[in-house]
């Protein structure tokens, strides 16, 4: 099987290439593909430094599978055409999510909807995944029928600049510089922006309504009512979220807990009287959703609150495009 990934040397392509060798995916043959800036760079894989290429149309021919996280600009150029070549598209981007030919899927929720694509699926967005990991063996339970979610993002989830900006950032203010922010309209570090993509004529941003939007085509509840408010926060990777969600049915902590304890993705750290709970710092490098402070909302009946953490980087985008694949192509 012929595996490419485009937008190879970005730092979600990177964790793709590691959760396909961690993970011993089928592949006889990996293409790292990127735009004509990286092409030649070397990425290691299984043991092997493999050349990038610069995507063309020639290089998907014999493609299997084409993961992608190139942005939404490349996706809508290439995934046509990898598609029509006979590949399947795993789209790491937002530009497919919303078309109702595409399956969007999170394969611990909705994995089944994978089989219906036409050539591309897509990956939601990191905040969106990590909400419904949570959620959705809950609503099995119980019937979700409101989402509160306030996120708090790392700059990971904006990329490598904006990791750097984040370094240099905290550096000019402990030493008493003025720092220039590039990425971001404001400082980063030691700060909080409520500013995740742009915002339109309601005051909602983009990031907010693909927490409404994704959320409703994922758990198929196309009326379920959304509220979010998305904020980049100065943490390098692993995004956390306050999720407030209330059910048809009373759902208690201790049953969610049991629920959530089983549930496939799944860590439980929800023990706050000896300091356990999700933590983006332990949360790095790891691949499961974890979920804490789990208790009855205070002000919403039959409502739970619950924070959740996990690492954007792998379940919020790598991990999740190969898992997706794996449903595909089985070992
Ligand atoms: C962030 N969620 O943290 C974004 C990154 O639609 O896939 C991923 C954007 C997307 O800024």
């Amino acid at each position: 099987m012929k595996v490419a990934v485009l937008g190879a040397t970005g730092l979600v392509g990177r964790q793709m290439l590691a959760v396909l060798e961690r993970r011993g995916f089928p592949a006889d043959q990996l293409v790292p593909l990127a735009s004509s800036r990286s092409a030649g760079r070397r990425l290691p894989f299984r043991g092997q430094e493999i050349p990038v290429r610069e995507v063309c149309e020639e290089a998907f021919e014999g493609v299997d599978l084409a993961l992608f996280s190139a942005g939404s600009g490349p996706s809508r150029r290439w995934a046509p055409e990898a598609a029509r070549r006979g590949a399947v598209v795993v789209d790491n981007s937002s530009a497919w999510r919303m078309d109702p030919e595409v399956p969007l899927v999170v394969p611990e929720v909705n994995g089944e909807d994978a089989r219906k694509h036409r050539g591309i699926i897509a990956n939601p967005n990191c905040a969106t995944i990590q909400a419904l990991v949570a959620l959705a063996p809950l609503h099995r339970e119980a019937g979700l029928e409101y989402l509160s979610a306030a996120t708090y993002q790392s700059v990971s989830g904006t990329g490598s600049v904006a990791v750097a900006e984040l370094e240099e950032g905290a550096r000019a203010v402990l030493e008493g510089r003025e720092g220039t922010p590039s990425v971001y309209p404001h400082p980063i570090a030691f700060n909080l922006l409520p500013h995740i993509g742009a915002f339109d004529d309601q005051g909602v941003s983009e990031e907010e309504w693909k927490m409404v939007r994704e959320s409703r085509k994922i758990l198929h509840l196309p009326d379920l009512a959304v509220s979010s408010t998305t904020v980049r926060v100065p943490v390098f990777r692993g995004h956390g979220e306050a999720l407030v969600a209330q059910f048809r049915e009373d759902l208690s902590p201790e049953r969610a807990r049991e629920i959530l304890a089983d549930a496939p993705g799944v860590q439980l750290a929800d023990d706050p009287a000896r300091g356990v709970y999700p933590l983006p710092r332990e949360a790095e490098g790891t691949d499961p959703v974890y979920v804490g402070r789990i208790r009855r909302d205070t002000g919403l009946p039959r409502a739970l609150a619950l924070w959740v953490v996990s690492d954007n980087l792998l379940k919020g985008a790598a991990l999740n495009a190969v898992q997706i694949a794996e449903t595909l192509f089985p070992a």
